[in-house]
């Protein structure tokens, strides 16, 4: 005669006590091994509360051995990807990067952030796969403020939602999460797997449901739409495309990457360190000149594709 099912639940509970980890769920599997083998009915309902509890305490392992997200950086930037479990998140940085990343059709595939890098506009910028973020990340749920706290230092982020039946509710449980941990960084959708949605309804479900953000649909299945996302990585970067010229000389055909804000002293120093202090002045044309060939001085900003011909004097 088996223990009755309400007492070998006490017993139970009382065991895993206090319990973590390996110890804990080495501790429940020997009971899973005790239970009579019935699957329905009182004892089929205990079997299953402790294949939960056994799943839980791995998966609060796993969180908490994933003891931070920090990478280091590398490139000129770094975006990280956010998103529920499943969104394609580390599908899309495979189709970017070609960085092999574990691609599962279950939750919590990548419990370690994987980075790649993504050469975009003339630079290299750091991809991120962070784990997803689930309900209840603000609160610490699912070692969502580790993933949080990886969010808030880097400089952008994708938001991805994917086009499927839940996708765009799970789209809004991480906006909420977002704005919980008030982590206001710089970001825009990319609506993942619009191979599934064949008359680009839930595309207009989704910009309806976020009027004042930038949503890029893609596939990874299809390779559609990868261009849009990588013009949409460029943008958010906040980098811009410097061109040199030596006087006399034709313009240079790759592009010197410098931050949003940057003056002719930061180009001068990207170029030559020699030559700071012996360049006076400047000649810039483009959006950042009132006039093709403005002649600037030192701490003129520059902007995205402006020519930029040093004279040292
Ligand atoms: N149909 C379709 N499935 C996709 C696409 N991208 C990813 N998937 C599938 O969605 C599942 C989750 O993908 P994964 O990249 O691991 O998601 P992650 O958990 O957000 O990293 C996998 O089964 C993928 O094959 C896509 O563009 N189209
Ligand atoms: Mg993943």
């Amino acid at each position: 005669m088996p223990i009755p099912h309400q007492e070998m639940r006490r017993i139970i509970k009382r065991r895993v006590r206090g319990l973590e980890g390996a110890e804990r769920v080495e501790v429940l599997r020997h009971f899973l091994d005790q239970l009579p083998g019935y699957y329905n009915g009182p004892y089929g309902e205990l079997r299953k509360w402790v294949l939960g509890l056994i799943e839980e305490a791995n998966l609060r392992t796993e969180v908490r051995h994933r003891d931070s997200f920090f990478l280091a950086r590398q490139g000129a930037r770094q975006v990280v990807l956010v998103g529920p479990p499943n969104a394609g998140k580390s599908s899309l940085l495979h189709a970017l990067t070609g960085r092999q990343v574990a691609i599962g059709d279950y939750p919590f595939t990548t419990l370690r952030p994987v980075e790649g890098m993504v050469a975009v506009g003339g630079a290299q910028i750091q991809l991120i796969d962070l784990p997803g973020l689930i309900g209840g990340a603000a609160d610490g749920k699912g070692g969502g403020k580790s993933v949080l706290a990886a969010i808030r230092i880097a400089d952008a982020a994708l938001h991805i939602v994917p086009l499927t039946d839940e996708g765009i509710a799970e789209g809004r449980v991480v906006a909420e999460e977002l704005a919980a941990d008030n982590v206001h960084v710089r970001r825009g959708i990319v609506a993942t797997k619009m191979d599934l949605d064949q008359d680009g309804s839930r595309l207009r479900h989704l910009r309806e449901v976020f009027p004042d953000e930038r949503v890029t649909p893609c596939s990874t299945a299809t390779g559609e739409g990868l261009d849009g996302v990588r013009s949409l990585i460029w943008d958010l970067s906040g980098l811009i495309r410097v061109y040199a010229k030596p006087r006399g000389a034709p313009v240079s055909s790759d592009p010197v990457v410098l931050i949003t804000g940057a003056s002719v002293t930061d180009l001068i120093g990207r170029l030559n360190r020699a030559w700071l202090g012996k360049v006076r002045h400047a000649i810039v044309t483009g959006t950042s000149a009132r006039f093709a060939g403005q002649r600037v001085g030192l701490d003129h900003l520059l902007e995205d594709g402006d020519v930029v011909e040093l004279t040292l004097d």
